[in-house]
C-alpha cells in the first residue's frame, strides 16, 4: 500500500475546485508565524504530530514561506534533472518533511458550520489535521486546495497542523526549470461557509454591434447579479445583451464592477467584455488578431522565492506595462491569484499555464512519462480543473496552456477535451507535442530566424509527428504560430530581438512571442551578499546559472535586455524625418493617450524643442507630418551633428506610469544632405584589405631608445608603448581581441557557443611580441605580432602614431596570419570577440562623459535602445551588474569620450568616426574568473577597451548565436583613435595614479 504522498490520487478530502472569489463572508488569515520542525524524511517524522502535547522541539517559520529560505535545509536548483531517482511514483527516503503548526483563536460568534480551510499553494504534498483530526491531503504545488473543517472547529483555541513533504508523486509533474522550494508558500485562509459556491462569468463582446452579452452561472442559481454602472440586474444563468458596452482589451482594460448576491453573501466581481475566437487561422479578440509582445514569468523574489508579495506582483506588472509588454505566459504554473486580478486591472493578455512539466523524463528517453500514462490522467486532469476553475473569471486570461515541456502524451487529449467543454470561450495551448493535435496553436521555442521566416511563409518542414497523418498535418498548417519562448535572456543578452521582431511583424501567421524570461532566479540567502545559483552548495547535479536568465535582475532592476525589448516592441513606430510618419501598431486603441514631443540637438546639446500636432491615429493606421525643423540646412560646420529626437509620451497618468512616461521614440540625423534613420543600425565592420602604409624603415632597435616623445605622447622606446599623454600616465594601448565570455558566448554545453572555438584558437591567451619600433620624423610605428602559445594562428598589428593638432593619433592595422579558417587539426574560428585596444589609465579618472550611443550598454545585435546623445557617468555606474560577471557595459558609436578626475582634468579619446567604449576597475581576466559579483575587487587602475567592434551577443545559451550580420569575422581591420590630454586648466599635470 502506498502512502498518500506516493500514490496517484491528487488528494483526499478536498472540496471540488471553484472560482477564486472576493466574498463578503468572514474570513481569517492564518498567515504569520507558525511553529515548524524539519525531518529528514517521513520515517523520522512523528506519527502523533497532530497531538497538542507532541514532544517536538519546535522552531519558528514565516508562512507563507519556504523553509529552505529560512535557515532549514537549503534550496536546490536543477533545470531538467529530477533531484531524486526516476522511479515514478516513488520518492526517496530522504524526503524532507516539514511539520507546521499553528494555534489560532476563533471568536465565539464566528460561524463554524460549513467553514472551509483554503491553501493557495503548498509545495509539494501535504496532510492537514485540525484539532487532532485528519482533514485531508493534497498535491499540486501551485494550485489551491480547500477542505471542509466546520465540524472540527472549536470556539476559542484551535490547533492546525500541516505536514509538508518536499517530494511526492506530484513532483514528477513539477519538473519546471526553477529552484525546488518546498513549503506552504501561499496564503492560508479560514473561510466561513461559502453561500455562493462558484461563479462563472461569460461576458462577450460583439465588435460588429458594440454590444455585450452576458450570462453569469452561479451556484446556487438563486443568486442575483447587479452591474450598477450598466443599470443591470439579472438572475444567475440569465443571458442578456447590453448595447454599447466598452470592451476589455489589454490596451484598454475596461472593467465593470459587479456583485453577485444571495442572502448573506455578496461576491465582488470585475467583469470585462471580450470575445476570444480562433478565426481564419488566427487568434482573435473582439474580432482583431492579436500580437503578443510577451514574456514568460516565473514567480520569483530574491529573498522570498515563490512566496510572492502583492507589491512584487504589482511591480512586475507595472514594469511590464512600462516596457511595452502586452502579454505574459505564466511559466510554468498558475500564478498567485492576485496576479491575475492585477492583469485584469492593468491590462495584459495572459496565457495561464497548468502546473505540469515532466521534463526530467528526457533522461529515460521519455520512458514512463506520466503524460502518456493513463494512470496519471486523474492527477493531471485534477490540476487542469483546479486552474481553470480558479481562474475562469479573469478577462485577462485568454489562453489555457496545458503544460510545459512534457513531450507527447495521450493525457493531454483528456485535458484539452475537458477544458474545451468546460470553457469554450478560450483557446488551448500546448507547445511540446509537435503534432499540435490538442493545441489551437502551432508553437516552438528558440526558433532560428530562418525557421521563423519559413513558418511565416508557411513553407516550414513537416514535423515527423504529422508526417504520416495528412489530416493532422493539414490542421497543423492551418494554425497560427506563437513563439512560446525565445531570446534567452541569460546574462548579457539576448541579442537579436530586433531581427526577431522584424520577422514576427512581417507575417500575419506569426502572432508574436514570449521572451524567456522575466526575472533572474538569483536567491539572496539570509546574511549573504551574492545571489546564489545552482552549484553554490556543492551539489553534484545542478543547473548552474541557467536560471539566471531574466530581463530583470533578481532585485527587479531592469537589465539592458529589457530596455532593448521595450524599444524593439514599441507600439508606436516613428519614421522620417521628412515626412515624419507615425505608425500606430496597436490592435485596438488610438494614440490619443499619447503626446508627441520633439527636440533638436547639436552635438548632444538641445537647441530647440516643441510639441507635435498629431491627428487622431486609429489602431493599425499611420499619419504623416511635416518635420518640425529644417532637415537640410544650407551649410554646416564639419563634425557638427544635428539630430532630431521625437518621443511619444503618456499625455496623462495611467495606473502603471505617470504622465510624461516615454512609450516610443526615434532619432534622425539632420543636415549634411542625407538624413539617417536611427532604425537602420550599422552592421559591424567587414574585414577590409590592408592598405600598405608606406612607412620608411628607419627602425630603431629594441631597448636602444629610452623614451620617445611625439607631441603630447611619451613612449617607452624599447616597446613603443605609450606611457604618458601630457600629464596623464597611461599604459599603452595594445591590441585586444578577447572579452570575458558571456553566457550566450558559451552556448549550451559547448554545442552552439562560440567560446569553444575562441579558446581553441587561443584568443583567451594572446601574447604580444614587439617586432620593431620605428621612429620617423613625425610618426612612430610599432610592429607587433599577437598570438597564442602553442598555435600557428596570430595577427600582425601595426600601430602608427602621429601628432595631430594638440593630440596623438593612433592608427591600428590588424592583419590575421595562419589558419583562422581551420585546418585538419585545428577547428575554424568563425569570429573574434572584439577588435580594439586595451589601455590602462589612473584610477582617479573615474568620471566618463561621452557623445555617442547611450545611456546604457549596447552591442551589435542589441543596440536599438541606444540613442545618440551626450552622457555622463562614473566608471562604477558603467558596469552592468550581471549576477554571473561577464562582458558588459560597452557603449556603442562613441564619437568622443572624456575620462576626468574630480577637477575635470583627464584624457579625451576621439574615434574616426566611432568606437566602442568599456571602462572598468578590473581587467577582462578578472571579469572572466569571477563567478559572483563579490569576486570582483577594484584594482588600482581603470582598464579601458576602445573597440572598433565587438561580436554580437546572440542568444546561444538556449537558442541561435549571433547572426552572420552581427558576427565579427577574423579579418583585416584598420581603425583610428586620437588621444588628448583634457583639462579645465591646460597644461595642468593630472592623473598620477593615486596609489
Ligand atoms: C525551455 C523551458 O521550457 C524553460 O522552462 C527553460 O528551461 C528554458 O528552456 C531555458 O531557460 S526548454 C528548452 C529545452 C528549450
Amino acid at each position: 500500500m502506498s502512502s498518500y504522498y506516493e500514490d496517484l490520487a491528487p488528494g483526499s478530502g478536498c472540496r471540488e475546485p471553484r472560482a477564486w472569489l472576493r466574498s463578503s463572508r468572514p474570513r481569517m488569515s492564518l498567515n504569520g508565524r507558525w511553529e515548524f520542525k524539519l525531518w529528514s524524511g517521513p520515517a523520522e517524522a512523528p506519527a502523533d504530530v497532530m497531538r497538542p502535547d507532541v514532544d517536538v522541539d519546535w522552531d519558528e517559520l514565516e508562512v507563507p514561506g519556504h523553509w529552505v529560505l529560512q535557515g532549514h535545509d537549503r534550496p536546490r536548483y536543477t533545470n531538467t534533472a529530477f533531484p531524486f531517482p526516476i522511479d515514478p511514483p516513488r520518492t526517496p527516503d530522504a524526503n524532507p518533511t516539514g511539520d507546521h503548526r499553528r494555534w489560532f483563536d476563533l471568536p465565539d460568534d464566528w460561524e463554524r458550520d460549513g467553514a472551509v480551510l483554503r491553501f493557495e499553494g503548498v509545495d509539494s504534498c501535504f496532510k492537514v489535521w485540525l484539532n487532532g483530526t485528519e482533514v485531508g491531503t493534497a498535491k499540486g504545488s501551485r494550485l489551491p486546495s480547500e477542505f471542509h473543517v466546520g465540524e472540527l472547529l472549536r470556539p476559542g483555541r484551535n490547533l492546525l497542523v500541516v505536514r509538508v513533504h518536499q517530494w511526492s508523486s506530484g513532483s514528477y509533474l513539477e519538473d519546471q526549470d526553477m529552484w525546488w522550494l518546498p513549503g506552504i508558500f501561499r496564503d492560508v485562509t479560514l473561510l466561513s461557509r461559502p453561500l455562493i459556491d462558484d461563479v462563472f462569468v461569460h461576458a462577450d463582446y460583439d465588435h460588429l454591434t458594440g454590444a455585450g452579452t452576458m450570462r453569469v452561472d452561479v451556484e446556487p442559481s438563486s443568486a442575483q447579479i447587479t452591474i450598477p454602472e450598466l443599470g443591470l440586474e439579472l438572475q444567475a444563468g440569465e443571458k442578456v445583451t447590453i448595447a454599447g458596452v466598452e470592451p476589455w482589451t489589454a490596451e484598454v482594460p475596461r472593467l465593470y464592477d459587479a456583485q453577485v448576491a444571495v442572502h448573506g453573501e455578496t461576491v465582488e466581481l470585475r467583469i470585462g467584455f471580450r470575445t476570444v475566437a480562433m478565426t481564419d487561422g488566427l487568434l482573435t479578440v473582439n474580432g482583431q488578431p492579436l500580437f503578443f509582445r510577451g514574456v514568460n514569468r516565473h514567480e520569483h523574489d530574491e529573498r522570498r522565492g515563490r512566496a510572492m508579495t502583492v507589491e512584487a506582483m504589482r511591480q512586475d506588472l507595472v514594469l511590464m506595462k512600462q516596457h511595452n509588454l502586452n502579454a505574459v505566459r505564466t511559466a510554468h504554473y498558475p500564478p498567485h491569484p492576485a496576479f491575475l486580478d492585477l492583469c485584469d486591472e492593468l491590462g495584459l493578455w495572459v496565457v495561464d499555464e497548468c502546473d505540469i512539466e515532466t521534463h526530467g523524463f528526457i533522461y529515460t528517453d521519455w520512458r514512463g512519462n506520466p503524460a502518456d500514462d493513463p494512470d496519471w490522467a486523474p492527477m493531471m486532469l485534477d490540476r487542469m480543473r483546479r486552474m481553470v476553475e480558479r481562474d475562469k473569471n479573469h478577462p485577462s486570461v485568454i489562453v489555457w496552456s496545458l503544460a510545459n515541456e512534457s513531450h507527447r502524451g495521450r493525457n493531454f487529449g483528456t485535458l484539452a477535451e475537458w477544458t474545451r467543454g468546460r470553457d469554450p470561450g478560450r483557446a488551448v495551448f500546448y507547445e511540446r507535442d509537435r503534432s499540435y493535435e490538442f493545441s489551437d496553436f502551432y508553437s516552438l521555442m528558440y526558433t532560428p530566424l530562418e525557421d521563423l521566416e519559413a513558418i511565416g511563409t508557411r513553407t516550414e518542414d513537416v514535423p515527423p509527428e504529422t508526417e504520416d497523418d495528412p489530416e493532422l498535418e493539414t490542421r497543423r498548417r492551418g494554425l497560427p504560430f506563437v513563439l512560446a519562448e525565445y531570446a534567452h535572456a541569460m546574462g548579457n543578452g539576448p541579442g537579436g530581438l530586433a531581427d526577431y521582431q522584424r520577422i514576427l511583424e512581417r507575417y500575419p501567421r506569426l502572432q508574436g512571442g514570449f521572451v524567456w524570461e522575466w526575472i533572474d532566479h538569483g536567491l539572496l540567502l539570509p546574511g549573504a551578499i551574492d545571489h546564489v545559483y545552482g552549484g553554490d552548495f556543492g551539489e553534484r547535479v545542478h543547473g548552474a546559472n541557467f536560471c539566471i536568465d531574466g530581463l530583470l535582475f533578481p532585485d527587479r532592476t531592469p537589465s539592458p535586455g529589457l530596455t532593448e525589448y521595450k524599444k524593439v516592441i514599441e507600439p508606436v513606430r516613428i519614421t522620417g524625418p521628412d515626412p515624419l510618419t507615425i505608425h500606430n501598431l496597436r490592435t485596438f486603441a488610438s494614440l490619443d493617450d499619447l503626446e508627441f514631443v520633439w527636440s533638436e540637438e547639436l552635438d548632444g546639446e538641445q537647441i530647440d524643442a516643441g510639441r507635435l500636432e498629431v491627428p487622431e491615429i486609429q489602431a493599425g493606421s499611420t499619419a504623416a507630418l511635416p518635420p518640425p525643423v529644417e532637415t537640410q540646412p544650407p551649410t554646416e560646420m564639419p563634425g557638427d551633428e544635428r539630430w532630431l529626437t521625437v518621443r511619444a509620451v503618456l499625455a496623462k497618468d495611467e495606473a502603471w506610469a505617470a504622465a510624461g512616461h516615454e512609450v516610443a521614440w526615434a532619432q534622425f540625423r539632420l543636415g549634411g544632405g542625407s538624413a539617417e534613420d536611427r532604425h537602420d543600425a550599422p552592421s559591424p565592420p567587414q574585414p577590409e584589405a590592408v592598405v600598405s602604409g608606406g612607412v620608411q624603415e628607419r627602425g630603431v632597435g629594441r631597448g636602444g631608445l629610452g623614451r620617445v616623445v611625439l607631441g603630447v605622447g611619451e613612449f617607452e622606446g624599447s616597446t613603443g608603448r605609450l606611457v604618458r599623454v601630457g600629464g596623464v600616465e597611461v599604459e599603452g594601448p595594445e591590441l585586444d581581441l578577447w572579452r570575458a565570455p558571456t553566457d550566450n558566448d558559451c552556448g549550451q554545453g559547448g554545442r552552439n557557443g562560440v567560446v569553444g572555438e575562441w579558446r581553441a584558437a587561443g584568443l583567451d591567451r594572446l601574447l604580444h611580441r614587439v617586432d620593431g619600433v620605428e621612429v620617423g620624423q613625425d610618426e612612430l610605428v610599432v610592429r607587433a605580432r599577437v598570438a597564442p602559445d602553442g598555435l600557428g594562428v596570430g595577427v600582425r598589428a601595426t600601430y602608427r602614431w602621429v601628432s595631430a593638432d594638440d593630440g596623438l593619433r593612433l592608427t591600428v592595422e590588424v592583419e590575421p596570419e595562419g589558419e583562422w579558417g581551420g585546418t585538419a587539426v585545428s577547428p575554424r574560428c568563425g569570429s573574434w570577440p572584439r577588435v580594439g585596444v586595451r589601455m590602462v589609465v589612473p584610477s582617479n579618472l573615474d568620471t566618463v562623459t561621452w557623445f555617442g550611443g547611450g545611456p546604457g550598454e549596447a552591442y551589435a545585435d542589441s543596440r536599438e535602445a541606444a540613442r545618440v546623445g551626450r552622457y555622463t557617468s562614473t566608471v562604477d555606474e558603467l558596469q552592468t551588474p550581471y549576477v554571473v560577471p561577464q562582458e558588459n557595459g560597452s557603449r556603442i558609436d562613441v564619437r568622443w569620450a572624456e575620462l576626468t578626475d574630480a577637477q575635470g582634468n583627464g584624457l579625451r579619446v576621439e574615434g574616426a568616426p566611432y568606437f566602442q567604449l568599456t571602462a572598468r576597475r578590473w581587467t577582462t581576466e578578472d571579469l572572466e574568473r569571477a563567478r559572483h559579483r563579490s569576486d570582483l575587487t577594484p584594482r588600482d587602475h581603470i582598464y579601458l577597451n576602445l573597440d572598433l567592434a565587438q561580436n554580437g551577443l546572440g542568444s546561444a545559451s538556449c537558442g541561435p548565436p549571433a547572426t552572420p550580420q552581427h558576427t565579427l569575422e577574423p579579418g583585416h581591420y584598420t581603425f583610428s583613435l586620437t588621444f588628448h590630454q583634457f583639462g579645465r586648466s591646460p597644461g595642468h599635470a593630472v592623473g598620477a595614479s593615486d596609489t
